[in-house]
């Protein structure tokens, strides 16, 4: 698919986390993404199980912070997104901003909403195979 000047459209992964959803901040992040351009193609509220988290961050399996994250992100309901737009993957990446909220960028989503390296309010896919991965392991099922 291509925009009216002939850039590629893009697909990418995002939920919002929930900690955002728990503070009511799902509309503020929509809104965020919407005035950057991108385009909401498929979206879902949901929990995450144990299976579907295990799978999503598979990548991290050996990382300190995996039991941790896994119980977080199967906390509560999650909203995931599969985001359309020109670049959508480094775009979104750059709206969301550090992994680490305390340090991340001022105005970024993780900047306004998040609270430290776990509770970042959002996720978004990091490269084409990651968003590939995750919207199979989200959309797929
Ligand atoms: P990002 O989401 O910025 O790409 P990743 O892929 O390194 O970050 O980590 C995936 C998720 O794991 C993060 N979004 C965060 O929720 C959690 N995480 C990463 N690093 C840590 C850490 N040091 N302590 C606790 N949780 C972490």
């Amino acid at each position: 698919m291509t925009s009216p000047n002939n850039l590629t459209i893009e697909k990418t992964l995002c939920l919002i986390k929930p900690d955002a959803v728990s503070a009511g901040k799902i509309v503020e992040i929509i809104t965020i993404l919407k005035n950057d351009g991108f385009h909401i193609e498929k979206m879902k509220m949901m929990k995450m199980n144990n299976d579907i988290a295990q799978k999503f961050y598979y990548v991290h399996k050996n990382k300190n912070f995996f039991e941790g994250l896994i119980r977080f992100m199967t906390s509560n309901q999650i909203v995931a997104m599969i985001l359309e737009r020109e670049n959508a993957i480094y775009r979104l990446r750059s709206l969301v901003g550090n992994t680490d909220s305390k340090i991340a960028a001022k105005g970024t989503i993780r900047n306004l909403y998040g609270t430290d390296e776990r509770k970042n309010a959002i996720h978004a896919s990091d490269s084409y195979e990651s968003a590939k991965h995750e919207i199979k392991v989200i959309f797929d099922n």
